[in-house]
Order: C-alpha cells, then sequence, then structure tokens
C-alpha cells in the first residue's frame, strides 16, 4: 500500500453513484404468462417471515419489550417514562412502515397521477397519539402500556413537538397531509428538516418575551422519521450561467450542495393509506472542499462545508414580515428545498416513462404561498436545459403543472427579492424570469398587445418592482407560471382578485382566479385533542368514530340534541372537565390555580399587530377599571371571566413583543386585587405550541378573532374552537365570516367595522386625526392609566400606546367601543347557562364544512385532477 493518494479521487465514490432503490419505486416482475414473479430467494420463506401490523394486545406488548431490549439496550429495571415512550413509539413506527411500505409500492404499480405539496413550514405537532388513533389501536396500546406498569397519559407527554413552522400557514399544511392521507390521495409534502424549528419562548422577569432555540432532534432519533440516506440530490448555488446558441445555457461553477431525504410517515385515519412528507437535510457535497483543500487553506474548507449545513439549520421566524435579515439565507433555503423536491419529481416522472408532454397528466405541483415561487423557473431549467424543450413547450408544462395559493394580502408579507442577489446566487433563473419576462408568447409582449400603450398598467404587473435594488416580485411570478390561483377563505379570495392581482384578473380572465376556504384535520382538533366530546358524539350519531371523522357533515345530526335537557348535561359537564384539565396544566406547568367556575375566554395566536391582541388586553383592563368602580353588589351580579392568551411574537418585532409585556405585567396586578380576582384574572401562557393549543381548545366558552376587517386571510383556530363548542367573538373577517354562515349569525358575536370602511377610516386617521380623548373616551382612559404607571413603568409602553394615538393603523380607536359592546353581549347570553349550551351544541353541530378533508378534496377534484388510489 503507498501512502500517496491523488487528491483528485478524495471524496468520490469508487463507483459511479447509483440511484439503488430500496424502499419505493419497485415494481415487479412478470413471466410470459403475466404472472408476477416473486424477486428474490423462496417466496414461502419471505412470506412467512413478513409480519403485518400488530392489533393485539399481545403481540403489542411483546413488540414494545422487544424494542426496549434491543433497539434501546434496557430492561424492565432501567426503564423510565422516556424510553417507555420512546420503546413503544417504535413499535408503532414498525406499524406505520408496514403500511407506508405498501402504500408506495401500491401508488408506484398504478402510477396515478400525483399532488404534490410544497411547504416550506410543517407545523405537525406531536405524532404518536395521532398515528395510534388514525390506526385505531389507542385502546389496545393503552391496556398494553399499563400491563407494562406505565401509564398511557404520562408517555404521551414525553414527546416533544416538531414544530417546523410559524403558525397557521405551517398548521394547515399539516391538517392537509392528514386529510389526503385519510382521503386516500395520492400526495407527498415536500418540506425542510430544520435542526432547529421555531424559537422556544420564556419570559422574563420584567415580563419580556425571550427566545430560546429549539433542538427539537436532539433528544437522540426521531422515531417518525426514516433517514433515506440514498436518495441524495446535488443543488448548486452561485457560479455562472451561459446562454448556449440553441437556447439552453451552461449553468457552472459556484456552491454544490447535498440534499438528503428523510421520510415521514403520514398515516390516514383508518386506512392502509399512509402518505409521505419528504424532508430535506443539506450536506456538504464532499466533507469539504478539496481546492482549498490542495492549497492548505483548511479553515476556508471547513467553513464551506459549515455553510452547506447552515442552509437547513434553522426554521425562519417570520409571519406576515417580509425578512429582512439573513435574506441570502433564506433564499438558500428556498431554492435548495425547491431544487431537491423538483429533481425528486422529474426522476418519478421519468420512472413511468412518458414524455415530457404528459407530465401535467402525472404531476400537480401546489405552490403553499410564495415560498416555494422558485419552482417555476427551475422547472423551466430542468425542462429546458436538462430535457432539451423548448421554450414554447416548457412554459405549457410548467403552466399546466404549478398551481399557487395565496395566504394574505398583508403588502408587508408580500415575498421580493433583491435582483442583485439573485443574479448572484441563481444566476440562471435570473435570466429565465428575464425570459418570462421578454420572450415573445409569454407575458410582456401578451399585456402590451391586450393593453396597448397603458405602460402604468405593465410596471404595476412587472415581475421587477423598479427602484434600488430592482426587486423580483415573487406573488406576481407565482401567479403567471400557475394554472390557478386561490386565496384562503371567500372574503380573502375576493379581495386577492380585487386588490393584489387585480390587473392579473382583468388580464388572465376571472376563471383562473378562485377560493378554497381553509379546513382543519377533526382527527386531532376533535378525536384526539376531546376524546370525551367525540364519545359523545359517536354514541349519540350511532356510528363508529371513524365514519363521522371522515363525514364531517354528519355532526347535523347533533342539531336535535340541543333540545334534550340530558344531553345538554353532558356537553356542559366534558366542558367543565376540560376546563379543570387546562386548570391542571395551567397548575402543573405554571404553579397558578385557575377559577374553574368562571367562563374561559381564549386568544392564542401568533403576536401581530393586525391580530389585534392589544385590543384585547385593553378590553381587559377596561374590565377591570370597571369593576373597581362597582359596589360589592354590583359585583355579585358580575360573571366571572378567565381570560387566556397564548402566541410568540417575530423576535425584531418591537411593538408585538411590547403587547406580550403589558399582558404579563397588566395580570400581575389584577389578579391579586383581592377586590376583583375572582372576577377576573389574566394568563399568558409561555411558549404556544400545537400541544398546549389541544387543551386549551376544548376548554374554550368563548374565542376570540379579532383581527382588523381584511386583514386576516382565513385564520384556523376559529374553526378549531368551534367544532369543540366554544363561541366566536370576531371581526367580521377571513373565515369567520363562512363560520357564521354555517353556524347562524345569532351563535357569534360579531363587532367592529366591514372591510369596504378601512381604507376611508385609515385616510381620516392620517389627514383628519381626532384625538382618542374625544373618538373613545373609554378607551383614553385606559391608555392614561397605562401611561400612568398602573402596571408599572408606563414609558415602557408608550411606543405601542402610541400606535393607538396617531395614525392607528390597525383601528383600534375606531373598533373599541363595539369591542366592548360585544363583550356585553356575551356576559349577558352567559346568564342563561341552558342556551348558551345550547348555543355550544349548535355551534358544534354546523361545523362540518370546516374539515380539512373538504377542503383537500376540493384542491383533488377543482384544481390537482386527481383521485383517490385506496390501497388494499
Ligand atoms: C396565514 C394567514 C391565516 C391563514 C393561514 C393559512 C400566512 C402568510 N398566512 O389567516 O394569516 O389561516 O395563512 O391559510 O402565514
Amino acid at each position: 500500500m503507498t501512502s500517496v493518494i491523488d487528491p483528485k479521487t478524495i471524496g468520490k465514490p469508487a463507483r459511479p453513484r447509483r440511484h439503488v432503490r430500496t424502499l419505493t419505486g419497485y415494481t415487479p416482475e412478470t413471466d410470459d404468462s403475466g404472472k408476477e414473479k416473486w424477486p428474490r430467494g423462496e417466496e414461502k420463506v419471505w412470506k412467512e417471515g413478513s409480519r403485518s401490523v400488530n392489533n393485539e394486545v399481545p403481540s403489542i406488548t411483546k413488540s414494545i419489550v422487544n424494542h426496549v431490549q434491543t433497539s434501546l439496550a434496557r430492561q424492565a429495571y432501567n426503564l423510565d417514562d422516556l424510553g417507555a415512550y420512546q420503546a413503544a413509539a417504535l413499535s408503532v413506527r414498525d406499524d406505520l412502515i408496514l403500511n407506508w411500505n405498501d402504500t408506495q409500492m401500491h401508488y408506484t404499480r398504478k402510477a396515478p397521477k400525483r399532488a404534490y405539496y410544497l411547504s416550506l413550514e410543517f407545523l405537525m405537532g406531536r405524532t404518536f397519539d395521532n398515528a395510534l388513533l388514525n390506526l385505531g389501536l389507542k385502546d389496545q396500546y393503552r391496556e398494553g402500556v399499563s400491563k407494562l406498569g406505565f401509564n398511557m397519559e404520562d408517555l404521551l407527554e414525553q414527546e416533544r413537538d416538531a414544530a417546523l413552522g410559524n403558525g397557521g400557514l405551517g398548521r394547515l399544511a399539516a391538517c392537509y397531509l392528514d386529510s389526503s392521507a385519510s382521503q386516500e390521495l395520492p400526495v407527498w409534502g415536500y418540506g425542510l428538516r430544520y435542526q432547529y424549528g421555531i424559537f422556544q419562548q420564556l419570559i422574563s422577569p420584567e415580563g419580556q418575551q425571550l427566545e430560546q432555540p429549539d433542538p427539537w432532534l436532539a433528544g437522540g432519533e426521531n422515531p417518525w422519521e426514516l433517514p433515506r440516506l440514498d436518495v441524495t440530490y446535488e443543488v448548486r448555488f452561485y457560479g455562472t450561467a451561459e446562454r448556449l446558441p440553441d437556447g439552453r445555457a451552461l449553468w457552472q461553477g459556484g456552491q454544490e450542495v447535498l440534499a438528503v431525504a428523510y421520510d415521514v410517515m403520514v398515516p390516514g385515519c383508518y386506512t392502509k393509506n399512509t402518505n409521505n412528507l419528504r424532508l430535506w437535510e443539506s450536506k456538504p457535497k464532499r466533507g469539504f472542499d478539496l481546492n482549498s483543500f490542495n492549497a492548505g487553506d483548511y479553515e476556508h474548507a471547513v467553513e464551506s462545508s459549515n455553510s452547506a449545513a447552515a442552509i437547513t439549520s434553522v426554521l425562519y421566524p417570520n409571519d406576515h414580515t417580509y425578512v429582512r435579515f439573513g435574506k441570502e439565507l433564506r433564499l438558500k433555503q428556498q431554492y435548495f428545498w425547491t431544487a431537491a423536491s423538483l429533481a425528486d419529481i422529474v426522476r418519478r416522472f421519468k420512472n413511468i416513462g412518458k414524455p415530457f408532454s404528459q407530465f401535467p397528466d402525472y404531476v400537480a405541483i401546489q405552490l403553499n404561498d410564495t415560498h416555494p415561487t422558485l419552482a417555476i423557473p427551475e422547472l423551466m431549467r430542468i425542462l429546458i436545459d436538462e430535457e432539451e424543450i423548448a421554450w414554447g413547450k416548457a412554459w405549457d408544462i410548467v403552466t399546466n403543472t404549478v398551481f399557487y395559493t395565496n395566504h394574505t394580502v398583508l403588502p408587508e408579507a408580500l415575498e421580493k427579492w433583491p435582483v442583485p442577489l439573485m443574479e448572484h446566487l441563481l444566476p440562471r433563473h435570473m435570466q429565465i424570469i428575464y425570459d418570462i419576462l421578454f420572450l415573445t408568447t409569454t407575458f410582456h409582449q401578451a399585456v402590451e398587445k391586450k393593453f396597448p400603450g397603458d405602460r402604468d398598467r405593465l410596471a404595476r404587473m412587472s415581475l421587477i418592482e423598479e427602484g434600488f435594488p430592482k426587486q423580483v416580485r415573487m406573488a406576481h411570478l407565482a401567479c403567471i407560471g400557475s394554472r390557478k390561483v386561490n386565496g384562503v377563505a371567500e372574503l380573502h379570495s375576493e379581495l386577492v382578485r380585487t386588490t393584489i392581482l387585480k390587473d392579473f384578473v382583468e388580464f388572465e380572465g376571472l376563471s383562473k382566479f378562485s377560493n378554497v376556504t381553509n379546513g382543519i384535520t377533526p382527527r386531532r382538533w376533535l378525536d384526539q385533542c376531546n376524546p370525551e366530546l367525540s364519545a359523545l358524539i359517536s354514541k349519540t350519531l350511532k356510528v363508529d368514530k371513524s365514519v363521522w371523522l371522515k363525514d364531517l357533515d354528519r355532526l347535523k345530526e347533533l342539531l336535535p340534541c340541543a333540545e334534550d335537557a340530558a344531553f345538554r348535561k353532558e356537553w356542559a359537564a366534558i366542558k367543565q372537565r376540560n376546563k379543570e384539565r387546562l386548570a391542571h396544566h395551567v397548575e402543573t406547568t405554571l404553579g397558578l390555580t385557575v377559577n374553574t367556575n368562571a367562563m374561559f375566554d381564549v386568544q392564542i395566536k401568533r403576536l401581530h399587530e393586525y391580530k389585534r391582541q392589544t385590543l384585547n388586553i385593553l378590553g381587559v383592563i377596561h374590565r377591570y377599571l370597571t369593576l373597581k368602580k362597582m359596589t360589592a353588589a354590583e359585583r355579585k351580579k358580575v360573571n366571572p371571566r378567565v381570560v387566556f392568551f397564548a402566541g410568540k411574537a417575530a423576535p425584531g418585532y418591537y411593538i408585538a413583543k411590547l403587547t406580550i409585556r403589558l399582558i404579563v405585567n397588566a395580570a400581575r396586578v389584577i389578579n391579586v386585587d383581592p377586590e376583583t380576582r375572582d372576577l377576573l384574572t389574566v394568563y399568558f401562557l409561555p411558549d404556544y405550541s400545537v400541544s398546549l393549543a389541544e387543551v386549551l381548545i376544548p376548554s374554550s366558552d368563548i374565542s376570540q378573532h379579532i383581527s382588523t376587517a381584511g386583514t386576516e386571510a382565513s385564520g384556523t383556530s376559529n374553526m378549531k374552537f368551534c367544532l369543540n363548542g366554544g363561541l366566536l367573538v370576531g371581526t367580521v373577517d377571513g373565515a369567520n365570516i363562512e363560520i357564521a354562515e354555517a353556524v347562524g349569525e345569532n351563535n357569534v358575536f360579531f363587532f367592529g367595522h366591514l372591510t369596504p370602511a378601512v381604507e376611508d377610516l385609515r385616510y381620516q386617521h392620517m389627514y383628519h386625526p381626532v384625538p382618542v380623548e374625544e373618538k373613545c373616551p373609554a378607551l383614553a382612559n385606559v391608555l392614561d392609566k397605562i401611561s400612568g404607571g398602573l402596571f408599572g413603568d408606563g414609558g415602557v409602553y408608550e411606543p405601542l400606546l402610541n400606535t393607538i394615538r396617531q395614525g392607528d393603523y390597525y383601528l383600534i380607536t375606531d373598533d373599541f367601543d363595539s369591542y366592548i359592546g360585544a363583550l356585553e353581549m356575551v356576559d349577558q347570553a352567559y346568564l342563561d347557562k341552558e342556551e348558551w349550551i345550547k348555543k355550544s351544541i349548535r355551534t358544534t353541530a354546523n361545523m362540518g364544512k370546516f374539515s380539512s378533508d373538504r377542503a383537500i378534496l376540493e384542491y383533488a377534484e377543482s384544481y390537482w385532477n386527481i383521485e383517490p388510489v385506496k390501497v388494499p
């Protein structure tokens, strides 16, 4: 052996890399008679060795003990709750893998049209309970675990949330995966495997939000994913793109990074169909950069490997704010993920052996917001540069494959990328974007032809916004590159059509722009989080829950029960026990005692000015001041209320963080006031998560969805509360409107100005301001008390209060009085307990429309054109 090696061979595999199919993509061969051939060895031996899903208690306990002994290398002597959770989770994972294997094999054989859901966020929460419920194995596991000396609830508590998302957009993606599998649709998700999910929120002694990283994978192996180290793609950044005479281009040089697949199994509810969520992790292509290695620059070599791994290290904690910092890394994430996903999708398509002209017959790609918009120029690049397809044909393929969902009309949340950055990072894509703009038969000329001489319109519609620097408008690119565009609730879709994409509607026609109202999965958001209510519903409807959970309109059959006093009693008792469960949670996690005889009033969502948590806390303070002024006799008539807040603010969002601070410090004063504390308490529950929502939602009497009209695209927590029989206090915004239509306006508490009034009110605030004292004295009094130091140094809150006193962009001064009025109506209505329970029952009964099954079937039928493929 020589000790001298040729550096050119370092990091290169001895054999050329082959894509070895280990788990999917394999189709059996047939013999001359058409009969399938057994692929290897003795069929009988294989079949005897194969197992199926364990659904009897003895086989379940055997499997758990087996994992304790082997996977964990432990014994009954040294097993704690965490170890028991891990062993039980591994046992369930085995079952999921069996179904997942059969599903992938079946889809490959059938080669149906598939849909791919590209989302930068999947807020999955915990998996264990959900998997058990969907497999129908919860009772068996509970019994098995108990026989092994553990308590199921304790094991469930061991799991960490997979928090790879900011809020509604990421949770919607998770609900849609559950519904796709449950409706047996061939849908895959594609996302990123962040090392750090959304930050953990801590509250400092001053009431300030602090952020701490969430190393959710640190606890060892994640049982819910399959590392697929054999599924890798190379992704290029930077370098140069040289146009060739034949219309193609040569993109070379720069940095190459490896994308490695991790598959997350997504079980459907009471079906074998188990879909896949493929998450990409970035790795350096080689351990280090050979060129630097040769030059002896070790430090630089290591740096480049660091920067490759950095791409998927952290989820951007942004919600409705255009990412202002670290832009380059965020754009790198977006390209890395779309490029790897498209390479994978194209490879799978090529396995079917059809010509590319049929690509749209086999593939639909859904863009979850603009984050994956680079899929449009990337697919063009693959088709033109790699598959040598002509421009016009390639554009046809792309625009028949891609679909775009818009999730916000807030101008500050619409993505734009500086042209110089794009040119630097993705030179070929920038060329393609310019080509989309200027090449004949496409955009620019077509607009000029349809609207001759209308230069303003061209500038408004352009993919490039003028300025220093110029910027690429991702929403415009997503719009013209897609077959269809939709918003997420009726009002929102209408606003998309009449505001941000108005010109495009005039150019391309109305039919391309439509609506799919969001939905939520009733599996997690009723059956899992509210098991007692789920059981009562099954008992009442006299069907197994697997029936109504997949056909949520069946809830309508509960309507007559509102008139049944015994049923109402059961309904109310469940609500009460859910309140006690929440109180217990608060007691054990925060050491605080909650009054469970009070009305529970909940607002939980990301902290943002447009969502107006500020309005809520100002309302709470107003209530407190009112209580203080009452006599003891008057107070006796008051309906006791506990107000819960939870939610995270983006780390750089100063005003939102001040709102948290105000809530926390107001709570400190109000909760200890002996005159009022039986009637009003306030809690800010830190570190909001999917799991916390699962405890809060079933306990609410009312929940607040009080965004300034026209700002909340849909909202989805509003649906979750109503499904669990909590009544809605809200503005005429987003999906609140459709919820009210479904459950009846007399079962919701609406207030506030309507969307058409907003623009004019803002104009008035700017040009004809009226002092708060004049416009809304009750509010002025509240603001004065805060400034005056009732909740600690008032100066701290001045920047927050000034957003209301001056400009008041979110219309707090305009809506405050009607908000207080709505809360008074809530108090009035609550006095009549029986009538209140009726409202609660009617609300749940009318929520069928808001199942994510309905939503996903709308996408499947009207957009993607895919059909269910049941796995036998
Ligand atoms: C959010 C909207 C919500 C909506 C979810 C899911 C973004 C950009 N948008 O109202 O604000 O419910 O998307 O559609 O996160």
